[in-house]
């Protein structure tokens, strides 16, 4: 696709603006964790009606707080105010425990591997026990039926979150938007150096789940400048080499921005590009 600026109004406070809340939990691991998560709302948002929600995950070194600049929540006004954008709830947890103080990529990495239980055990349930969304129950078979309506992107390692949460949770989510970052199943940056093995594990956890090629959607995006651009590029390039699951321009696109960066600037075009896709199964 080409990937269209964001009209620089959209980047201003909104006449409809939405709110943002914040949802307690505790984990239900071993260490029972206090944690929360950010939640948008948009403007009316109104309880008598159901709405697709998008978890957005930030890179490493951030927090609940990263994603939700009044830049990317005026966008999300701007595009849901225009008719671009189905109104939606927007989730912001964060991977790393309260007291983690090493946020370097090691660490980082061990967290985000097990995030994905986190996400259906407790920030799921969490978030959509509280506010309306196409779930009619929180729990497994409540998250299954109402997977078409969910969605799941990052930033960096909130990509590779992402593509954990593919291996890991395609029955808790349709929709798949890894920005800037590549899968680290076999390894920190693992993308690149173990690019095959990675593009077989993605295209085997299709079947092992149960679904098919028709049951997701990833929209790969991020830039030619980008850090992680080398990464990224090598394990969709190794992806093409199962067409039976990955079908380019069907159920997975690639997109690169000339010049991209890595930086939420930049993840925030990406996002505006993409996300109007989303949630329109079966329509
Ligand atoms: C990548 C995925 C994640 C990448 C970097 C990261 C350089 C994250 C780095 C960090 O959190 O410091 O492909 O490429």
């Amino acid at each position: 696709m080409n990937i269209r600026p964001i009209p620089e109004q959209y980047l201003a406070p909104c006449a409809a603006p939405g709110r943002v809340e914040r949802v307690d939990y505790v984990t239900t691991d071993a260490f029972a964790q206090e944690k929360y998560a950010l939640v948008y709302l948009p403007h009316g948002y109104d309880p008598a009606r159901a709405y697709n929600a998008l978890y957005i995950i930030h890179g490493g070194g951030g927090s609940q707080e990263s994603f939700f600049s009044k830049a990317f929540l005026s966008l999300l006004d701007h595009m849901i105010a225009s008719g671009e954008l189905e109104p939606l709830i927007v989730v912001s947890p964060t991977y790393y425990r309260p007291d983690e103080t090493d946020k370097t990529p090691g660490s980082s990495g061990n967290a985000v591997a097990v995030f994905a239980r986190e996400l259906k055990a407790d920030v799921i349930p969490a978030v959509e026990g509280r506010y309306r969304t196409f779930a009619t129950s929180t729990d497994a078979a409540g998250q299954r039926a109402s997977r078409d309506h969910r969605a799941i992107g990052g930033f960096s390692m909130g990509s590779v979150t992402t593509w954990y949460a593919f291996l890991d949770a395609l029955d808790a989510f349709r929709w798949f938007m890894p920005l800037s970052g590549d899968c680290w199943l076999y390894g920190r940056l693992g993308g690149s150096s173990h690019a095959e093995e990675t593009a077989r594990a993605l295209a085997e956890a299709v079947a092992k789940q149960g679904f098919t090629p028709e049951d997701f959607r990833i929209h790969a995006l991020t830039g030619t400048k980008d850090i992680a651009y080398p990464n990224e590029t090598a394990q969709i390039d190794a992806m093409r080499a199962f067409p039976e699951v990955f079908r380019f321009g069907g159920n997975i696109d690639y997109d690169l921005l000339e010049e991209g960066v890595h930086t939420y600037e930049d993840i925030f075009r990406y996002i505006y590009n993409a996300l109007p896709a989303f949630f329109r199964a079966g329509k």
